[in-house]
C-alpha cells in the first residue's frame, strides 16, 4: 500500500443516455486515465455514483476495470454499503477481482454509534486479506479520533481524508504515524492536503485534467509553492465552474470535450444528455 501515492482519480462511472451501464465508455475510461499517467484508480466512490448502483452493476465495474486496466495501476476500490454483509460481499469480490486495496465511507443514514462504526470497519477488514483505507468524508465524518481508533484494526492501513480541516492531515501522521496512509481528497485543496504531508491525492477532477494535478503534484514535492499555487487557481476555476453545474455530470461532459467520452450520470445527478444541453455547457465553460 506504501506505493500507492501520487494522483488517483475517484473514477467516474459511465452510463449510457438510458442510465445503464455503459461497460465500452467505462474501457475507455479506464484507457484515457492511464494513457494521461495517473498513477492509480480509486473507483466506485462517491463519484463513481456507487450507491446510485445495485451491488451487482458495482462488482461489473470492477471487474471490467481490472481487466482493462491489465495491472498498470494499483487500483483501491470502494466498497462501501449501509450494512456489513453486503459491504464484505463487496470487498471479497474485490478481493476475487485483484485490487490492490479497499475503502469504504462509515455506514450512513442512521447515525450509527461509535462502537457500531468501529465494528463496521473491523469486520469488513477481517474479512479480506486487503489493506482498508477508511474514507472520512464531510457529509458522514469520522473525525480524528475515530480515525484514531481505526488505525489500531489490523489491516487498516490509511485515511482519505476529504475536509477542509488540514491541520488534521500533520496530527494524524505525528500521533498515528508517518506509515498511515493520508490521501487528501478536497480537489480544491489539493496543493494544502500535499504541503500539509498527504501521501496521495483521490478525487473526482482528477478524471478531466489529471495532467495540471501531476505537475502540482510535482511543484510541491520541488518545494515551488509559487507554481503550485497558479495550478492550484486554474483547478479551482474548472471545479468550481463544475459544481455551480452539478458536479459529476458536468465532468463527464468535460471528459468527453477532452476526447474520453464518460456518458451521463445517473437521476437525480442526471443532466445535459441532449446536445443542446452540452453545447450550452461548453460555451459557459469557455465564457
Ligand atoms: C469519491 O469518493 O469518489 C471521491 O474521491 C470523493 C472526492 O473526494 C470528492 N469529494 C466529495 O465528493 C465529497 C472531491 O473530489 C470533490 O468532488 C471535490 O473536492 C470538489 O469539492
Amino acid at each position: 500500500i506504501k506505493s500507492i501515492t501520487g494522483v488517483l482519480p475517484a473514477m467516474v462511472t459511465p452510463f449510457d443516455e438510458n442510465e445503464k451501464l455503459d461497460e465500452q465508455r467505462l474501457r475507455a475510461v479506464v484507457n484515457f486515465l492511464i494513457e494521461r499517467q495517473v498513477e492509480g484508480l480509486y473507483i466506485t466512490g462517491s463519484t463513481g455514483e456507487s450507491f446510485l448502483m445495485s451491488p451487482e452493476e458495482r462488482k461489473r465495474v470492477v471487474e471490467v476495470t481490472m481487466e482493462e486496466n491489465r495491472g498498470r495501476v494499483p487500483v483501491i476500490a470502494h466498497i462501501g454499503a449501509i450494512s456489513t454483509f453486503h459491504s464484505i460481499d463487496l470487498a471479497q469480490h474485490a478481493e476475487r477481482a485483484g485490487v490492490d486495496a479497499i475503502s469504504s465511507v462509515p455506514p450512513i443514514y442512521w447515525g450509527f454509534s461509535a462502537d457500531q462504526i468501529h465494528g463496521y470497519y473491523a469486520d469488513i477488514t477481517r474479512s479480506t486479506k486487503l489493506p482498508m483505507i477508511a474514507y472520512n468524508v464531510p457529509m458522514a465524518a469520522l473525525g480524528f479520533d475515530m480515525i484514531k481508533r481505526l488505525s489500531s484494526i489490523d489491516g487498516v492501513a490509511g485515511v482519505k481524508y476529504t475536509a477542509t480541516t488540514h491541520h488534521d492531515i500533520i496530527r494524524i501522521k505525528e500521533e498515528i504515524g508517518q506509515d498511515f496512509i493520508v490521501y487528501s481528497g478536497a480537489d480544491e485543496m489539493a496543493m494544502s492536503g500535499l504541503s500539509f504531508g498527504a501521501d496521495g491525492i483521490i478525487g473526482s477532477f482528477y478524471n478531466s485534467m489529471p495532467e495540471i494535478w501531476i505537475a502540482l503534484r510535482d511543484a510541491v514535492a520541488a518545494g515551488n509553492l509559487a507554481e503550485a499555487k497558479r495550478l492550484q487557481e486554474i483547478g479551482n476555476a474548472v471545479i468550481f465552474f463544475s459544481l455551480s453545474r452539478g458536479g459529476i455530470p458536468s465532468i463527464k461532459r468535460a471528459m468527453a470535450w477532452m476526447g474520453c467520452d464518460a456518458g451521463y450520470a445517473r437521476k437525480p445527478l442526471g443532466g445535459f444528455i441532449d446536445q443542446a444541453a452540452d453545447d450550452k455547457l461548453k460555451a459557459e465553460f469557455r465564457g
